[in-house]
């Protein structure tokens, strides 16, 4: 599957209101919602997702942070749909994101930014996959 992304909307822009105006950016772009729910993560939760990066002094902060607050999980379907969601949503640090981008927009920090997305096709399935059933993807 070349055409699909996942995504989350992070407890930050969630707090602070963003989540329409981002899900509205996203279907702007040319991406199409084919699975949505709000959800909260447990810290166990969150700790598998982000297992891959369990050895970076990040995790833990990564980990509180993710489940401090619901989320909006999301897979999105588009040509090209990992590269153009990445320019979409800007650079992980949203100081060096560019104009126009969802971090730059509405993300304030490194960790608090607003926004995931897949870096490649097979974690956009895995992702996917870790909060959608068969049934939940259309
Ligand atoms: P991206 O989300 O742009 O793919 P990754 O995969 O390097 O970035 O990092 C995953 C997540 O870990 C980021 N979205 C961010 O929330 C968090 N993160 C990355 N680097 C840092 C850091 N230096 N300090 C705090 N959190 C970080």
């Amino acid at each position: 599957m070349t055409n699909r992304t996942f995504t989350m909307i992070k407890p930050d822009a969630m707090k602070n209101g963003h989540a329409g105006s981002i899900i509205n950016h996203i279907i702007q772009n040319g991406f199409k919602l084919v699975a949505l729910k709000m959800i909260g993560l447990t810290s166990e939760r969150a700790g598998q997702f982000y297992e891959v990066h369990k050895e970076r002094p990040f995790y833990r902060e990564l980990v509180d942070f993710m489940s401090s607050g619901p989320i909006i999980a999301a897979i999105l379907e588009k040509d090209n749909a990992v590269a153009d969601f990445r320019k979409v949503i800007g650079a992980t640090d949203p100081s060096k994101a560019d104009e126009g981008t969802i971090r730059k927009l509405y993300a304030a920090s490194m960790g608090e930014n607003a926004v995931h997305g897949s870096d490649s096709d097979d974690n956009a399935k895995i992702e996917g996959d870790f909060f959608f059933s068969r049934l939940e993807q259309f």
